[in-house]
């Protein structure tokens, strides 16, 4: 099947090839171009995917390549907030987790010194933070919304991690995991999320910790965090395994 047939067809690989397809066509980048650039042969639909992945990460180093650390995402007002804020997950809103407060615990692995593992009691006893941010979602929509809990740096400081590491992983209770750089997670918007408004997250939101990050795409925003950890080898997520590119900076 030829390139162009591949693009347009939606169930093979979809979410890359319709990502990489808005790629090609804002950079301008013909299919005869990106053929001749590649010297494949894009009857192969292996070869092609391989291209297309290889794009996706050579983009996720221009991206980390531009991120300013100290570059700030727009906050608003208290009058701005989207009332109802949009529920998403990649499932419906049913089968959002229970999970019970008292017992949950954060797992913390990898390269960090302390590894003992944290109850909600004791992350409200480090420094909280609050935000007013947008959220946007890949599939479209966005949404201003107020977090607040523990800046994601001071966490990390606390925890003794090795901030030279690459990645920082999440685990999620709904079997949902991300990644996030580095830079990303130091940067001072991040945040270790416990309130939605002013009141503990509700389960729809991300119950009991959920990371936001207003400077990332809605998908890099883990809900229900039951473990992070850090470390040098890229642990990818749900959809960036599936094609979404992997920085996806906002
Ligand atoms: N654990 C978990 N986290 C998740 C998801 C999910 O399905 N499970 N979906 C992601 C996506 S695609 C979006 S847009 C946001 C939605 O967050 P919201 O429900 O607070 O709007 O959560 C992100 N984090
Ligand atoms: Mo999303």
């Amino acid at each position: 099947m030829s390139l162009s047939k591949r693009l347009k067809r939606s169930d093979a690989t979809p979410d890359l090839v319709r990502l990489e397809r808005r790629l090609f066509l804002r950079n301008s980048l013909s299919l005869g171009a990106l053929a001749m650039l590649t010297g494949c042969d894009l009857t192969d639909g292996d070869a092609v995917d391989k291209v297309l992945w290889a794009m996706s990460r050579w983009n996720d180093r221009v991206q980390a390549w531009l991120f300013d650390p100290d570059r700030l995402a727009p906050t608003y007002a208290e009058s701005d907030i989207t009332k109802p804020f949009p529920f998403n997950a990649f499932y419906a809103i049913d089968d959002v987790p229970d999970i019970d407060g008292g017992d949950w615990q954060l797992e913390v692995s990898g390269l960090v010194q302390d590894k003992s593992p944290w109850t909600l009691e004791r992350l409200r006893t480090l420094p909280q933070q609050s935000q007013i941010t947008r959220h946007i979602c890949i599939e479209g929509w966005s949404a201003i919304g107020q977090w607040s809990g523990v800046p994601f740096r001071t966490f990390l400081e606390r925890i003794g991690a090795d901030l030279r590491a690459r990645y920082v992983g999440f685990k999620c209770a709904d079997r949902y995991y991300s990644s996030l750089d580095m830079a990303t997670a130091l940067h001072p918007q991040t945040i270790l999320a416990l309130d939605y408004g002013k009141d503990p997250l509700p389960p729809e939101y991300g119950f009991p910790l959920k990371l936001r990050v207003p400077t990332k795409l809605g998908f890099k925003n883990p809900k229900h965090i039951a473990a992070l950890f850090v470390t040098n080898d890229n642990p990818g997520g749900y959809w960036e395994d599936q094609g979404y590119n992997w920085y996806s900076g906002s």
